[in-house]
């Protein structure tokens, strides 16, 4: 496969991440530039964080156990994440790691361990993480898992009630040709931001939203955007800047607008929709004595009524996309922004014509506008896992803090499974997950935690075995996603790094050791399962009439080019022919009202979508003692925390610290200048920023990115000042309602004052102690 000896004659390495293809050029084992994919129209500046991420001191060099693990034996601890680590070799390690497999499962049985692992990992079909230790487990008898994701919780379970599907709603939108040639009025609420479609998972070998935008403009099309941030919609020709989390009862009143002048298709809401008469009952305030009028939604979101009593007329007279981004459903009561989006654009009746409907996720990320392949993608089976136990992925400290406890979820009553070892490879929970003093509670719980990682982020100093994965530069692998043209090989660009090993390798020496390793490995070496799924994958084209020529061509071209779907319209099919092609739903339209959701009679979530007021909101009584919403978005300047270490990510940072914007007029209340660190803080934790002053940010918001490492004034108190800049040391771990339990991490209320004291060094890159056997005498094992 790849020669990386070639490395030091200036030869360039194709490869893929999430944030997009480029070529890596190489010396002395370190990618020492990246050069961005000739074909690229609009490549991420997250490229500029690869360069020299490979003999980073954050890496790990070899396997480790922690100290007091290794001493007193697995069980419960709160010396995870302070603790010291012993490093031991890669035979100690696997026998040490199986026979901790072996003893849980015999002891608790296969659903005590929690094998959900939730995380982006790193680009390529193959060595993706998640894959690989969902299938490792699922050899050794399954897990409990989890499901949906942190970026969809709300929508992945409402949408499928609403559309009969939520993936579709991306993967097969209305492609962004069809937009910049049909669409009159786009009406985004939270923008659609570039900075988030340079990433699209599994990798991306263009980015067309710029230039797609830039047409729609030319054509003559009208871009409105609503959003806190102004930068979240370069170039809209009418920004709206609402109070956070108001956007359902703007979209009310939009709705209220149509109903109320006779504006609304009343035949498509008939043909196509179930429902509507529930819900006009609601809109018009004749259930409860409310009606959602322009005036009631300027109460509440700051909206000017006769502005919305306009932007209605105009959306009924125009060929007009309503757009939701997916952070208005990370939130408490997630369903209802991408439902009433949905429900607003029916009353419009374009939903499956070309330009017009619905759109959720433009500018989330670069798939949605993207043509699809019509071909499956070469992925790694993952078995069947029989273990029946299962979490909404947001529920993780809940689970680990209350093993039995009842909870509801999409209409069930469920319960917490009693797990006693979880198994981390390719995600970050310091990263993903709310309320981080809380989550460290958590992780006190179980008797072992294993992390496979290249890197020692706050996640790997939390595990009692830490295993040392190479990144992704270090490996073959094939990239393909269901929304690109070209299946692209991934050429290793240098050797693996001191002693860090394949995820598959590990698992396969697992599995080995628990005599499960025919299951795991199907005889094959890396190289052969590349070489068997491009086969599989190559069967698929071929029956199609593609161009599939065979992997050594395909290996040394480094790419095939696919057919795509190029003037694909959301819901055209069924737009045209409803009979023909039923939406997945139980109606087989789009329910506007779900007779199942009202039948669960859940308080935080009826039958039609409504507005509920949040907990954390500047209109709530929380707001007299923290009186500035945060929005804790995706930042520009990486991908979630990886990489936060790069070049690109660091210059980002203020003192170190990541930047946190404010508008002027909170900043001068507050005495605090551009430059200045801050303590921004609330009941659940605080940690400093430092500040940008920006009047592109609505008053009383301010923005503070994921995705800097959590990184403790002091590690052993859950509760610590994290002196970074993490924004979930404060946001809430509460679900975005009973039907769904979504990740809620994109508001939280906070309070901001000037940080006087002595600036605390910044050591989240730095390795944990780690001392080898000699150094403290001979470890007991237990
Ligand atoms: N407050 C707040 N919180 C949020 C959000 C928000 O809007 N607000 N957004 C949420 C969203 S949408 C998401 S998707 C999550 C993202 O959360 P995560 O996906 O957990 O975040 P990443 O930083 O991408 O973590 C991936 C990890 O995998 C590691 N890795 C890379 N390659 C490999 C490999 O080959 N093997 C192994 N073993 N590891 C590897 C990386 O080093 C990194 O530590 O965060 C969520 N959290
Ligand atoms: N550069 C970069 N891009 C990324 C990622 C990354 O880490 N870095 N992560 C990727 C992932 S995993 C995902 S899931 C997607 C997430 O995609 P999103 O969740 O859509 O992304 P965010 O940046 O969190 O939020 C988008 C914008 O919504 C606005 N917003 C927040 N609250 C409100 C509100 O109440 N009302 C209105 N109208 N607007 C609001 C914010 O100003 C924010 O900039 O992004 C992907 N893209
Ligand atoms: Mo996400």
């Amino acid at each position: 496969m790849s020669d990386v000896d070639e490395a030091d004659r200036g030869v360039r390495y194709q490869h893929m991440s999430h944030w997009g293809m480029f070529e890596a050029q190489v010396s002395d084992g370190e990618v020492v530039a990246v050069h961005p994919y000739s074909g690229d129209s609009d490549p991420s500046p997250a490229l500029g964080n690869i360069a020299g991420s490979i003999r980073n001191k954050a890496r790990i060099t070899g396997p480790a156990v922690r100290r007091g693990w290794l001493e007193n034996g697995p069980g419960p601890s709160s010396a995870r994440g302070s603790d010291e680590f012993v490093s031991v070799d890669w035979e100690e390690l696997t026998e040490r790691l199986s026979g901790e497999l072996r003893r849980v499962i015999d002891t608790y049985g296969n659903s005590a361990i929690f094998g959900g692992s939730y995380g982006w990992a790193s680009a390529g079909r193959f060595h993706h993480a998640q894959s690989q230790v969902h299938r490792f487990l699922n050899s050794l008898g399954g897990y409990t898992r989890s499901v949906h994701s942190y970026s969809l919780g709300a929508t992945g379970v409402i949408m499928p009630r609403v559309v009969g599907t939520h993936w579709k709603l991306f993967a097969r939108s209305t492609s962004w040709k069809v937009i910049a040639e049909h669409t009159e009025l786009l009406v985004c609420f939270g923008g659609v931001p570039l900075k988030n479609t340079g990433v699209n998972h599994g990798g991306t070998s263009d980015h067309p939203t710029r230039g797609a935008l830039d047409a729609l403009r030319r054509r003559g099309g009208c871009i409105v955007s609503f959003s806190p941030l102004r930068d979240d919609l370069h170039g809209a020709a009418e920004r709206h800047a609402p109070v956070p989390g108001t956007d359902v009862a703007i979209m009310l009143a939009l709705a209220y607008v149509l109903a109320t002048e006779g504006l609304h298709d009343t035949a498509f809401l008939a043909s196509h929709c179930v429902g509507y008469d529930r819900f006009e009952e609601y809109l018009l305030g004749r259930s409860d004595g409310v009606p959602k009028s322009p005036a009631w939604a300027e109460q509440i979101s700051g909206i000017a009524a006769d502005e919305l009593v306009v932007l209605a007329r105009r959306m009924a007279a125009s060929r007009t996309m309503v757009t939701v981004t997916w952070s208005l459903q990370r939130v408490r009561h997630g369903e209802q922004a991408p439902w009433m989006g949905v429900t607003l654009a029916a009353m419009l009746g374009q939903v499956g014509l070309p330009g017009g409907g619905f759109g959720h996720g433009y500018g989330s990320m670069n798939e949605p506008g993207l043509a699809p392949v019509p071909y499956p993608l070469p992925t790694l089976p993952q078995g069947l896992n029989p273990v029946p136990d299962f979490i909404p992925v947001a529920a993780v400290s809940d689970m680990l803090l209350n093993p039995g406890a009842p909870f509801d979820y999409d209409g069930q009553r469920l319960s917490y499974p009693d797990i006693r070892m979880l198994y981390w490879a390719g995600g970050n929970p310091f990263h993903h997950h709310q309320d981080l003093g809380r989550l460290r509670r958590a992780l006190a719980r179980p008797e072992t935690i294993v992390v496979h990682e290249p890197y020692w982020t706050p996640m790997a100093r939390h595990a009692d075995i830490v295993v040392p994965s190479t990144t992704s530069l270090e490996r073959d692998d094939i990239s393909c996603t269901r929304n690109d043209p070209l299946l692209v090989a991934m050429h290793a660009a240098v050797r693996p790094y001191a002693d860090a090993r394949d995820d598959y390798d590990t698992f396969s020496a697992l599995a080995r050791r628990l005599g499960v390793g025919e299951k795991f490995t199907e005889g094959r070496s890396s190289q052969q399962w590349l070489e068997h799924l491009y086969e599989q994958w190559r069967g698929f084209v071929r029956a199609d009439g593609g161009p599939a020529p065979i992997f050594d061509d395909f290996w040394t071209d480094g790419q095939v080019r696919m057919r795509t779907e190029d003037d694909l319209v959301l819901f055209g099919d069924f737009r045209a022919d409803p009979a023909t092609y039923p939406l997945a739903t139980p109606s087989g339209r789009i329910e506007i009202f779900s007779a199942d959701i009202d039948s669960f009679g859940y308080a935080d979530c009826a039958g039609h979508p409504r507005w509920y007021e949040p907990e954390e909101w500047l209109g709530g009584d929380r707001a007299q003692q923290y009186p500035l919403h945060l929005i804790a978005n995706q930042p520009r300047s990486r991908l979630h925390s990886q990489l936060d270490h790069g070049a690109t990510s660091r210059e980002s940072k203020i003192k170190g610290r990541e930047p946190l914007r404010i508008h002027p007029d909170d900043a001068a209340a507050r005495g605090v200048v551009a430059g200045d660190v801050v303590r921004v803080y609330n009941d659940r934790g605080s940690c400093l920023a430092g500040v940008v002053v920006d009047d592109g940010v609505r008053r009383g918001v301010v923005q503070l990115s994921t995705g800097a490492w959590y990184d403790p004034l002091d590690p052993t108190d859950p509760e610590s000042l994290c002196v970074h800049g993490n924004p979930n040391v404060l946001t809430a771990d509460v679900g975005s309602s009973s039907l769904s339990r979504g990740c809620t991490g994109q508001h939280v209320l906070v309070q901001i004052e000037r940080y006087l004291d002595e600036l605390p060094p910044i050591r989240a890159f730095d390795p944990p102690t780690i001392t080898s056997r000699s150094a403290r005498g001979p470890v007991k094992w237990s």
